[in-house]
Formats: structure tokens, sequence, C-alpha cells
């Protein structure tokens, strides 16, 4: 029976577990959580938010293939594969911090066995893994890589709110440290997952792929989060500009908004920019387009005051409804959310802040209660301001919420989730990000 084990249960972390006992292994996940392993063990998702997973953690777990534990000498000791999921954050210079790794990495190396093969999944700068992972190893472990044990990065490519139908579409990339790592971790995702894989020369060929593609996502938005800023001023609907240019063949449509959150996006460039800084080349377009997206909840509180000047208000004394907080559709997430500027910009500025998102009713977050229901955070407001895209937001009936908030309100769509048009009807003052002024 293949043994595999699974070193941090998040949201990555989690559903690969999960999948490889759903495809026959015997898995043990291994988190420094005790909330998380006794979770699991109880046959619990705490991600109910991502289709499919939490009936397969279910059923896994009651079918004995998977396990969660606190301790990792005998999972790691007996694993032919061990996983490396862990966070990859930021720290507040923007400089990447690695100390996770570092402390799985020592983990794993304590106990490795002869014979198994480590693979990162975690979003690391190109060189990581062959810099800090692997002499960490060996240090440890006193063994030698391609010798006695493989090691390969394999980054997840996961689409959050979506990581179960992803994992196993997606095709995965590996970059072994030598082709025996690459070809058994390749056959690995292959079977189990059911996915094509990529095979590439080196682990930090591999860390690069993912670097690129999810720097290839900001820089493409914040080039739509410029458009955006241009066309307001030339009194342009960038967003009916950008739909137009996506029928032509090589246009990949990327949509302006109120900013970039989640844990990867406004991270993962930093890790490229501080590899780039240490080879003495500072990647320009990729730091620029951080400071772009990182300027658009702002561009949003100014927009507010701009719709609110419209009803001769000002932001100070106004109740604003926010609807959306979480950083993406249909994801129960706030980390690095560009709403929570948006919120701490408004109440410094003197308005009261009414929260709804359908993903965390009735609880607390930025220091605020999240209303139960919609209409409780709009009733008498004076500003209703879309923060994310929720498929509940998609069919809002802009006329009933016209009479649910103050007389002659504004509406401010950070989201692309209405037409001015619509929120004309309804006698907003309206604006939008790259939205023609109405
Ligand atoms: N966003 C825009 N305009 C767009 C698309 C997105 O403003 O046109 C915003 C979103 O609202 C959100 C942020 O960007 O705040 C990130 O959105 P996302 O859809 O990229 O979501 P993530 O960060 O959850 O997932 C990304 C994905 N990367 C790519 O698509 C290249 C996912 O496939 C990765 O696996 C994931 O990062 C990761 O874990 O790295």
């Amino acid at each position: 029976m293949l043994r595999i084990t699974v070193m941090g249960l998040g949201r990555i972390g989690l559903p690969t577990a999960a999948l490889f006992a759903k495809a026959g292994a015997k898995v043990t996940g291994v988190d420094v959580r005790k909330e998380v392993v006794s979770e699991v063990n109880a046959g619990m998702c705490m991600f109910n938010d991502e289709p499919g997973l939490p009936d397969i953690v279910k059923s896994s777990v009651k079918a004995g293939s998977l396990r969660a534990t606190l301790a990792p000498k005998d999972s790691v000791s007996s694993a032919h594969f061990v996983i490396i999921c862990v966070p990859t954050p930021v720290d507040e210079t923007k400089s990447p911090d690695y100390s996770s790794i570092e402390r799985v990495s020592h983990t794993v190396g304590n106990f490795l066995r002869r014979g198994s093969v480590v693979i990162v999944e975690s979003t690391v700068g190109p060189g990581i893994v062959e810099e800090k992972v692997l002499p960490t190893l060996e240090a440890e472990s006193g063994l030698k890589a391609g010798k006695d044990f493989g090691l390969a990065s394999c980054p997840e490519r996961s689409d959050p709110g979506n990581i179960v139908q992803n994992m196993r579409s997606v095709p995965r990339i590996v970059g072994g440290f030598d082709t025996k790592s690459t070809d058994l971790v390749a056959a690995l995702y292959e079977s189990a997952f059911g996915v094509k894989t990529i095979k590439l020369s080196d682990p930090k060929t591999a860390n690069a792929v993912k670097l690129t593609e999810n720097l290839f996502r900001d820089v493409n938005i914040a080039l739509a989060n410029e458009f955006a800023l241009l066309y307001e001023k030339l009194g342009v609907d960038a967003v009916e500009v950008i739909n137009a240019c996506a029928t032509k063949y090589n246009f990949m449509p990327h949509f302006p908004g109120a900013g970039v959150g989640g844990p990867c996006l406004p991270s993962n460039s930093y890790y490229l920019i501080s590899e780039g800084i240490k080879a003495g080349n500072i990647p320009y377009i990729i730091r620029l387009a951080r400071e772009i997206n990182d300027r658009m909840p702002d561009h949003v509180v100014e927009l507010v005051g701009e719709a609110l000047n419209d009803r001769k208000k000002t932001i100070k004394g106004s109740r604003i409804a926010i609807l959306g907080i979480a950083y993406k559709p249909n994801v129960k997430d706030v980390q690095l959310t560009p709403i929570e500027r948006v919120v701490t910009r408004l109440t410094e500025m003197g308005a009261e802040v009414q929260i709804y998102d359908p993903m965390f009713k009735g609880e607390e977050v930025f220091g605020l209660p999240v209303c139960v229901k919609l209409e409780s955070a709009v009733r008498n407001a004076d500003c209703i301001v879309v923060g994310t895209a929720h498929d509940e937001f998609k069919h809002l009936d802009l006329q009933n919420l016209s009479r649910v908030a103050r007389r002659r309100a504004a509406f401010v769509d950070a989201r692309n989730v209405v037409t001015a048009a619509t929120a004309v009807r309804a006698g907003f003052a309206f604006r939008g990000v790259g939205r023609k002024p109405r």
C-alpha cells in the first residue's frame, strides 16, 4: 500500500491528502494546529466553499485511508512520498517568509527514510528548493538526494473555490532533482489524479513556471486597472472595451476592479522580485503591477466620494453598505482582500460602514459584524459598494435596493456586476471602476 504524508492541511494540503486517499493511498496529514487535526480525524472539512471536498474528506477518514496527526515522526519515517504544502507568505517588508518551508524541511529531514521522495507543492522563488530545502534535508537526514532519496517541485496550480475539479484536470508541472525523481512524481500524479504532467529540467524551472503564470495574471490585471483609470477620465467604459477585445483570438481578457487579493497573487511577485534583485536584475513591470493593483482600493474610496458628492453628501457622516468582502467570488477567504483597505479608509474618513457577505453571514470580520441579510446592510444606506462579485450579487434587484437604501443614494460597483444604466434607472448616482460616470 502506497503511504503518503502531507505536511500542512490548509486549502491546498487537505484536498491533496484527501484526493490521494480517495485514489487508494494510505495518507497521513501532519499539521501544527490541534483544531485542524481533530476536525479532520472527525471527518470534517473546514473548506465548505470547495465543492466536493467535504464528502471526500468524510468518506476517506471513514474508510481509514486518511488521518491527521500533530506528530510527524511515524508518518514521515514510513512514507514513500512526503508532500510539503505549507504557506509561503511575505512579511511586512514584502520579503518572502520561508520560515515554514525551512521548519518543515528540518522536520522531514529528521525522519526521512531511505528511498522516499520529497515533493514541494508550496509556491517558492526559483532556486529556493535547491538552496534551502535540499541542503536541510541532507544535513538533517545524513542522506544524499538522488542517491538515497528523491526530491521534486510540483507546485499546486489549483483555483481556490474550484480545487477538487482543478486537481483532477489541470496538468501538473514536475521538476525533479534528477530524472528518477521527476519520473516517480509525474507517475504519482498521473495515476492518482488522472492528470497530464509536464516534466521540466529541475525544481528551479518548475517554480519559475508557477510564478510566471501567477505574475502573468497579476500584471495583466494591473494593465486592465490602468486602462480603467485612463478610460474613466476619457469617458470610455473599460469593461465594454475589454469584452470587445476578447473577441480577438489572441486577447486574454482580465478585468479591472477593487484590486488583487488572496494568498497568492499579492505575494508571489515578491518571490521573483527578491530573487531578481539578488541576481542583479530588477523586474520593473512586475513591481509596478503590484503598485498599480495595490492602489485600486483607494480608487474605490475616491469613487465613493465622487458618487456621494453627486448627491451633495460627503463620506464623513454617510452610511455605507459594503456588499462582498472576500478576495474573490464564492470563496470564504479574506486573506489580503483589497476590501479591507476600503472598509478601513471609509471608517477613518468618518463613514458608518455596514457589511454583507454571503460567505461570512453573522460573523465578525475587520472588527465589524457581517449582516445576516443583505437588506439589513443596505437599510438607509447613502451609498452601496460592491466589493466582491459573489454569484448572489449577479442578479441584484436595484429597484428594490433603491427603496431600502436612503432616497437618492449612490452606488459604486468595484466588480462589474451591474450596468450603469440599470443603476441610474433605479435612481442611484453611479460610479464603477473603469465605468463611465453616470
Ligand atoms: N482579479 C481581478 N481581475 C481579474 C481576475 C482576478 O481583479 O480579471 C482579482 C480577483 O478578484 C482576486 C485576485 O485578482 O482578488 C486573484 O484572483 P484569482 O482568480 O487569480 O485567484 P487566486 O489567487 O485564488 O488563484 C490564483 C490562480 N492563478 C492563476 O490563475 C494564474 C490559481 O490558479 C493558482 O493556483 C492560485 O493563484 C495559487 O494558489 O497560486
